[in-house]
C-alpha cells in the first residue's frame, strides 16, 4: 500500500547545501499547489554568512549554464549580489598554446559565485554565497533551519525519528542531504538502508587574491581549464570571480606533489602576470567528491538527494543537486514516500545520471590518452582554434569542448559527438596536421562587461519576460566603475529596445553584438618545443598512429550501432516562411517615410502605383515561437509560400538550411541544449527571427 503525505506532515532535511534547500524549496512549492500544508525542517549546521571553511561547502562555483536556466524557470534568478562573474568563455591551456572558446550563442549564461561568505580572512564582504540564497528561497516558502548537525536518528512507529541531544523529532519523510564531507552516510545505513556508499576521491580547491581589476585584465570571464599531462589530474581549471580566482582541482587523490606539479608549470604560470606568481592561496580545503554513486537512494519513507546519492561526474554538481532534489519532491508530493514510490519515479532520473556518468569516465580516460600524446593534443587546439578564427556555426570541437568543460550536454551525447565519421577525419586531419607543422595559439579580444549574466543582443531579437519593463528606446551601457549593468537594472532602469529578456538570465545586457577583432597567432614549432613541448620521437608517432587508428576504428564500429536517438522523443514542428501583406490608397492613408523602417529586406514598403495605392509588408516564420523539451530529436518541417528563397540558420543547432517558394525544407537537430535560441533568415531581417526554445530537463 502507498504511504502518502497528507495536511500537516512533517518533513526533516538532513544538510541544507543546495540539495537540501531545493528539495525543500520544491517540497514546499508543490503542497501548495496540492492545497498540503506541510512542517519542514532543515538541520544545517554551517552559517553560509561566515567566512572561511566554516561557511563554505567547498566547490568550484561554477553553477552551469543549464541550471541557471533551469532555476530562473522555477523563479530562482541568481541575483547580482550572489553572481560574482558572469561567464561567457574558455580559455583552454596546454603546453605552447591557448586557444579561447566562447559560448556558442555569445551569451554569459554560466554564474560564478562563491558557496558560502567568502574565503577565510575576507575582509570587505561584497557578495553572498549560493548556499545562503537558496536557504533563504526555501526558508522564505516557510521552511525551518534548524542550525545543528544530526548525529542521531531512529524509527518511531514505522516514522524516522531524529534525535538532537534530549528531544527527538520523528518525521514522515526524511530527505537525505549531507553530501560526501561529513559522517551523514552512516545515519542512512542506522536507518536500515542496504546500499553501497557513494565512492569519493580527494580534490582541491584554492582561492588567490588577485583583485578584481587585475583578474578582469588578466582573466577575464573566461575560465581557464588545462590540458596537462600530469598523472591523475583529471580536470584543473581557475574560475575568475570578483575579487579572487580560484582554482580547483579535480582527480585521483589530488595531493600535494600533484598540486605543486600544476602550480609549477609554465603552462600555469603564463597565465599570471609576473608578480601573480607569488600570489598565495588564502584559502585552501581538500573535499571530497562523489565519483560513483550509492546503489540505492531509498527506503520506505528515506531518500537520498544530491551528493550522497548521485551526482554528475566532475561536472555540474549543483545541477545534479537540482535535479534529484527536484525529482525527490515531485514524488513525495504527487505520487507517495514509499520505497516503490521512489523507485518508479524517481529512480530512473537517478539511474540516468549514473549511466551517463559511465561516458564521462570514458570520456576522461581518452582526454587522458589524448594529453598524453603530443600530437593529438595539439590536433584538439588546432582545430578548435581554427573553427574559432572561422565563420560561426561549423564548430564540432567547439561545441564538444564546451560542452565537455561546462557540463551543458550528458555526457552520452559528447561521446556520441565525438564518433561522428566528419569529427573524427577532421581531428586526425589536424592532429597530423599538427604533429607535422606549426602548432596554432588563438587569442580573442573581448566584447562584453565581465561582471553580468547575459547576453549580447542582435537587433530585432524580441522582449519577453513576465513582469518586466517592456520596449523603450536603445539605452547605453554603462561604463565600468561608474555602476554595473547590474545596478542599472536592478535600479528599475529598462531594457534596450533591440534587446530580448529571457527567463533567468537578468540582468542582460542591451544592444547589438560589438564586433569582435580576431588576432591568430601561429606560433613556430621551434617555440612550442621550448615553452615545454616535447620533441616528437619515434614512440611518439607510433603512439599517435595507433591512436588514429583506434579511434577510426572505434568510430565505424559506433557508426553501425543504433545511435543515442534511438529511445529519443521526437517532435516535427510544420512552420511556413510567409509575408504578411496590407494596403490602402494615399487618398486614405499618406504614404509613410520608407527610411523609418530598418534595412535587412524584413520589411517592403512598396511605393504608391498610378492609382496611388501603397502596400506594406514583412517577411516572417510562422509560428515563430517554437517550444520544445531538452533532449528531444526535433524536426522542423518548413513550407515556402511567400518569398523566392530564404537563406537561414538556428545557431548552435544548424548551420544553414533554405527554404524555397512551394517546396518543403526539413532541418533536424537534437536539442541537447537548454535556453533560447535565434533562427535566423539572413535575407530577411530583422523580421524573419524567430525563437526556439528549449526547455530544460
Ligand atoms: C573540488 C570540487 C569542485 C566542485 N566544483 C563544482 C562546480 O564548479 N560546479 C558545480 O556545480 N559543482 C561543483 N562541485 C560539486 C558540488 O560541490 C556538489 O555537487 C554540491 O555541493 C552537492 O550539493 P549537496 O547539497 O548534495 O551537498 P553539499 O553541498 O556537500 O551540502 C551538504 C550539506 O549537508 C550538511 N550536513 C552534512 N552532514 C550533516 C548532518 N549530519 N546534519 C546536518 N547537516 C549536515 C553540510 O553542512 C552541508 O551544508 C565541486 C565539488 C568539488 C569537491
Ligand atoms: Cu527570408
Amino acid at each position: 500500500m502507498g504511504i502518502r503525505l497528507h495536511d500537516g506532515s512533517r518533513i526533516g532535511v538532513v544538510g541544507g547545501g543546495p540539495a537540501g534547500s531545493l528539495c525543500a524549496y520544491f517540497l514546499l512549492t508543490f503542497a501548495r499547489r496540492m492545497d498540503l500544508n506541510l512542517c519542514l525542517d532543515i538541520y544545517e549546521p554551517r552559517d553560509f554568512t561566515q567566512t572561511g571553511p566554516d561557511g563554505c561547502n567547498m566547490c568550484g562555483g561554477i553553477v552551469s549554464e543549464s541550471l541557471v536556466q533551469a532555476l530562473a524557470g522555477e523563479g530562482i534568478g541568481l541575483p547580482p549580489s550572489v553572481v560574482q562573474r558572469g561567464i561567457d568563455s574558455y580559455v583552454l591551456c596546454t603546453v605552447g598554446n591557448r586557444v579561447r572558446i566562447d559560448m556558442p550563442s555569445k551569451e554569459k549564461r554560466i554564474a560564478a559565485v562563491h558557496r558560502g561568505g567568502g574565503p577565510r580572512d575576507l575582509r570587505e564582504v561584497k557578495w553572498g554565497g549560493l548556499d545562503g540564497y537558496l536557504l533563504t528561497r526555501a526558508r522564505e516558502l516557510g521552511a525551518v533551519v534548524v542550525p545543528a548537525r544530526v548525529s542521531d536518528v531512529g524509527w518511531d512507529n514505522g516514522r524516522p525519528q531524529v534525535h538532537l541531544q534530549n528531544t527527538s523529532y520523528t518525521y514522515d519523510l526524511l530527505i537525505g542531504a549531507s553530501g560526501v564531507n561529513s559522517a551523514g552516510w552512516q545515519l542512512y545505513e542506522k536507518l536500515g538502508l542496504r546500499s553501497r556508499r557513494p565512492d569519493t576521491t580527494r580534490a582541491y580547491i584554492t582561492e588567490l587574491p588577485m583583485g578584481e581589476e587585475s583578474i578582469t585584465r588578466h582573466f577575464g570571464s573566461s575560465m581557464h581549464v588545462f590540458l596537462l599531462d600530469i598523472p591523475r589530474l583529471d580536470f584543473a581549471a581557475i574560475i575568475p570571480k570578483g575579487d579572487f580566482l580560484t582554482v580547483c582541482l579535480l582527480g585521483q587523490d589530488i595531493d600535494r606533489e600533484l598540486i605543486s606539479a600544476f602550480f609549477n608549470s609554465p603552462v600555469v604560470k603564463n597565465c599570471f602576470p609576473a608578480a601573480g606568481n607569488q600570489v598565495q592561496g588564502i584559502c585552501r580545503c581538500a573535499p571530497r567528491i562523489n565519483v560513483r554513486e550509492a546503489t540505492v537512494p531509498y527506503m520506505d519513507r528515506v531518500v537520498l538527494v544530491g551528493d550522497c546519492g548521485v551526482t554528475r561526474l566532475y561536472k555540474d554538481g549543483i545541477g545534479a543537486a537540482y535535479r534529484t532534489a527536484k525529482a525527490a519532491a515531485r514524488t513525495a508530493v504527487f505520487s507517495g514516500v514509499s520505497a516503490h514510490d521512489f523507485r518508479r519515479h524517481y529512480w530512473p532520473l537517478y539511474r540516468s545520471i549514473a549511466g551517463d556518468n559511465r561516458f564521462g569516465r570514458l570520456i576522461f580516460a581518452i582526454i587522458h590518452r589524448i594529453k598524453a600524446i603530443e600530437p593529438l593534443r595539439r590536433g584538439v587546439m588546432r582545430m578548435a582554434a581554427l573553427e574559432q578564427a572561422g565563420p560561426a556555426g561549423d564548430r564540432p570541437m567547439s561545441i564538444v569542448l564546451w560542452d565537455l568543460f561546462t557540463g551543458s550536454a550528458p555526457y552520452r551525447e559528447v561521446f556520441f559527438l565525438t564518433l561522428a565519421p566528419r569529427f573524427v577525419a577532421r581531428f586526425l586531419w589536424q592532429s597530423a596536421r599538427a604533429a607535422g607543422s606549426a602548432c596554432a595559439g588563438e587569442e580573442r579580444s573581448r566584447s562584453m562587461h565581465e561582471g553580468a549574466l547575459g547576453k549580447e543582443y542582435t537587433d530585432a531579437e524580441a522582449i519577453c519576460r513576465q513582469g518586466e519593463p517592456g520596449n523603450v528606446p536603445p539605452r547605453a551601457e554603462p561604463e565600468r566603475g561608474t555602476g554595473s549593468t547590474q545596478e542599472a537594472l536592478s535600479a528599475g532602469q529598462p531594457l534596450s529596445g533591440s534587446g530580448v529578456r529571457v527567463p533567468g538570465l537578468s540582468p542582460r545586457l542591451g544592444g547589438p553584438i560589438a564586433s569582435t577583432p580576431l588576432t591568430l597567432r601561429f606560433l613556430p614549432w621551434k617555440r612550442c618545443q621550448t615553452e615545454g613541448g616535447d620533441v616528437m620521437t619515434r614512440k611518439t608517432w607510433r603512439l599517435t598512429v595507433l591512436a588514429a587508428v583506434l579511434l577510426g576504428g572505434v568510430a565505424f564500429a559506433v557508426s553501425l550501432l543504433p545511435g543515442p536517438t534511438a529511445a529519443q522523443a521526437t517532435r516535427t514542428v510544420y512552420m511556413a516562411a510567409v509575408e504578411p501583406k496590407g494596403g490602402t490608397g494615399v487618398s486614405q492613408e499618406a504614404f509613410p517615410n520608407p527610411s523609418l523602417l530598418p534595412a535587412g529586406g524584413g520589411y517592403v514598403l512598396k511605393a504608391p502605383d498610378n492609382t496611388g495605392r501603397w502596400e506594406v509588408s514583412t517577411y516572417q516564420w510562422q509560428p515563430s515561437f517554437i517550444v520544445v523539451n531538452q533532449g528531444e530529436q526535433v524536426t522542423l518541417e518548413i513550407i515556402g509560400i511567400n518569398g523566392a528563397e530564404h537563406v537561414s540558420s538556428l545557431p548552435p543547432y544548424v548551420d544553414k538550411f533554405t527554404v524555397k517558394r512551394g517546396q518543403l525544407t526539413k532541418v533536424t537537430f537534437t536539442a541537447s541544449r537548454a535556453g533560447i535560441f535565434p533562427i535566423v533568415c539572413v535575407s530577411h531581417q530583422p523580421s524573419m527571427t524567430g525563437a526556439l526554445v528549449v526547455l530544460p530537463k
